[in-house]
């Protein structure tokens, strides 16, 4: 099924022309019918030549009822503006394409309508000229006739070529259903409907409303007048909930695969176009169906931080559309880049926020927010709408791999400092080195133990250098020192020899966990095949040599025999073709 929208200005025959095409009534209240005008959406469906199900969300003209116009668009990406021949471009006309545009819809069709009324053709023109400079581009356009049917043949056609276009749904997405209607049947109970546009919904299925966060279960689905044992992306759907009264849950609120969105009531987005330099202080923010006071603060040129009046289930990436509701205008598109910003208290905190917005663009970006958060949860990333790439250094929590590597480092030197402060303590407990390096759980300072650190009894000690003779442990510091941020690399023979670091030297420092040999003359530090696991991870799977050493920053001395070792510990798996992939992340 797909799934288009009506747009357009009052009157100008768009509930019609979908009566025509659907034999279907879209205007459901009497009182619509009383008055001749849509003042909420309906809904119709048709089969189309080709033999697919189109259905249809058809919307208000009137001015006054453009926010029921957005709950209908929000969700769906593709529209068929409907213009009168005889009125021709009219205000809600501009009104419901600057909506288009701001939502970023890339898939239409113009429909002159009352073709029978008026010449279509100054219409036709200059609708074209206007949409042309949207989001939606050059569309087909197609002039009709309601009434006489003429030209209604084409239009199905039209329609054909349309879905045919349409990108195919991501249907192993996550469900976010948008609410854009509720509803009580007896014997049932509530129901909900809106437009499915990624992943799948069943009968049984535990969902989340992203409203008050309560679960709920799916009792029974409908699609398109049937009842159905599960409904996949893009379709209208009609989801009968068990157990919940109907005044918990209307338009704008969503149903949620649980624990796959996070509710967010400040983000920071870019403006989508020119931005208006004197954007109010207060608007509202439509996305999906939901319509939510913001308020706006200007953050750089194009960029802004919103402040919502209830918590949203956004992700980055997501399109949303700014209204001045007193003046009827639609103020711009934007487009989520953070759902989870960072406070702005210091002074100079909005300019440099500014300075970081400037370089995202809303495709998720796991690398770059692993860099901006340095440690973060791999499930509160989810829920940003980024997938995690890296694998965790400790239960879920994902590190930037240079932040990683300096907290190494730092753990080491307040172990040291720790024992100067206690000289009578058998080592630092595990609680007091989270609270200088300032980490969240304790998990993750146990992971970033390496020789010479070790942990006994919840306490952390260095292994006394002692045990490495004196010439040795200089030596090993100094390798640490030069090769602790580019730790694939593995000092050269000659380097080694310098140092003094001949077969006996290397012997006695991995005997001592030191130094890690992964080849005759090639040494790492003994951190290192964690690391790479963690980096390899990153990488499409399965990835050649030449990607893990490229990965790595380092040549095939070193990248042969680390691949072999990780191989051998049940870290990475070596294909037939050779290829490999990572089986296991360092735990
Ligand atoms: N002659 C003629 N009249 C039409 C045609 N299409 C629609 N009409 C008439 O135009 C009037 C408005 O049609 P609607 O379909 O209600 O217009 P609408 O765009 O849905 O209006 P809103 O939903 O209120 O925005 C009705 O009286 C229709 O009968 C057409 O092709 N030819
Ligand atoms: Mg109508």
């Amino acid at each position: 099924m797909w799934v288009v929208a009506t747009a357009g200005h009052v009157d100008h025959g768009k509930s019609t022309l979908v009566r025509a095409l659907t034999g279907m009534e879209p205007d459901r209240w009497a009182e619509e019918r009383r008055r001749g005008m849509t003042i909420d959406l309906g809904f119709a469906w048709t089969t189309l030549p080709s033999g697919g199900t189109l259905a249809f969300v058809d919307v208000p003209g009137h001015e006054r009822f453009v926010p029921n116009m957005l709950a209908g668009v929000g969700p769906v990406p593709a529209a068929m503006i409907v213009v009168g021949a005889d009125e021709g471009w009219m205000p809600q006309s501009a009104e419901h394409l600057a909506a288009l545009d701001a939502l970023g819809v890339a898939y239409g069709l113009l429909v002159v309508t009352r073709a029978d009324l008026a010449d279509p053709g100054p219409a036709l023109t200059r609708a074209r000229a206007e949409i042309a400079a949207t989001s939606l581009g050059a569309v087909e356009a197609v002039a009709v006739s309601a009434v006489t049917g003429a030209g209604l043949p084409e239009l199905r056609a039209a329609l054909d070529r349309l879905v045919a276009r349409l990108p195919d749904p991501a249907r192993d997405a996550p469900v976010r259903l948008w609410v854009d209607r509720s509803f009580t049947v007896r014997g049932s109970g509530t129901v909900v409907t809106g437009t499915l546009g990624g992943g799948r919904v069943r009968v049984g299925d535990a969902l989340e409303l992203a409203g008050s966060g309560e679960p709920v279960r799916v009792r029974g689905l409908h699609s398109l007048g049937a009842a159905r044992p599960h409904v996949d992306a893009v379709a209208r759907v009609a989801v009968n909930l068990r157990g919940l009264p109907r005044e918990r849950v209307g338009r704008g609120d969503a149903l949620l695969s649980p624990g796959r969105f996070g509710r967010t009531d400040l983000l920071d987005a870019r403006l989508a176009g020119d931005p208006a330099a004197d954007l109010p202080a207060t608007l509202t923010l439509h996305v999906g169906s939901a319509a939510v006071p913001v308020r706006v603060r200007p953050l750089g040129p194009d960029t802004v931080r919103l402040r919502l009046a209830r918590p949203l289930p956004l992700l980055i990436g997501d399109h949303a559309l700014l209204r001045d509701p007193g003046r009827h205008h639609v103020a711009g598109g934007v487009t989520v880049l953070d759902v989870d910003p960072p406070p702005l208290r210091r002074r100079g905190a909005a300019a440099a926020r500014a300075a970081v917005l400037a370089g995202l663009d809303g495709r998720p970006d796991p690398a770059g927010e692993l860099r901006r958060r340095r440690l973060v949860r791999a499930g509160q990333l989810t829920r940003m709408g980024v997938s995690p790439t890296a694998a965790p250094v400790a239960g879920d929590w994902l590190a930037d791999p240079d932040h990683w590597r300096d907290l190494g480092r730092r753990l080491v030197e307040e172990v040291a400092r720790y024992a100067e402060e206690h000289p009578l303590a058998a080592g630092a407990p595990v609680d007091a080195l989270r609270h200088r390096l300032g980490l969240p759980d304790r998990t993750l300072v146990t992971a970033l133990l390496r020789p010479p650190l070790r942990l006994r009894d919840g306490l952390v000690t260095a292994v006394p250098a002692d045990t490495l003779p004196e010439p040795v442990a200089r030596a090993v510091a100094r390798v640490r020192a030069e090769y602790g941020d580019r730790p694939f690399q593995a000092p050269e023979a000659h380097r080694l020899a310098d140092l003094g670091l001949g077969p006996r030297e290397i012997g006695a420092a991995v005997r001592a966990g030191a130094l890690l040999r992964l080849a005759e003359n090639v040494v790492l530090l003994p951190g290192a095949p964690d690391d790479a696991v963690r980096v390899l991870a990153g990488l499409p799977q399965p990835f050649t040599l030449s990607a893990a050493r490229q990965a790595l920053d380092t040549t095939r001395r070193v990248a042969v025999p680390l691949l072999e070792l990780l191989d051998r510990r049940g870290a990475t798996r070596r294909l037939p073709d050779d290829a490999r992939q990572v089986v296991r992340p360092p735990g």
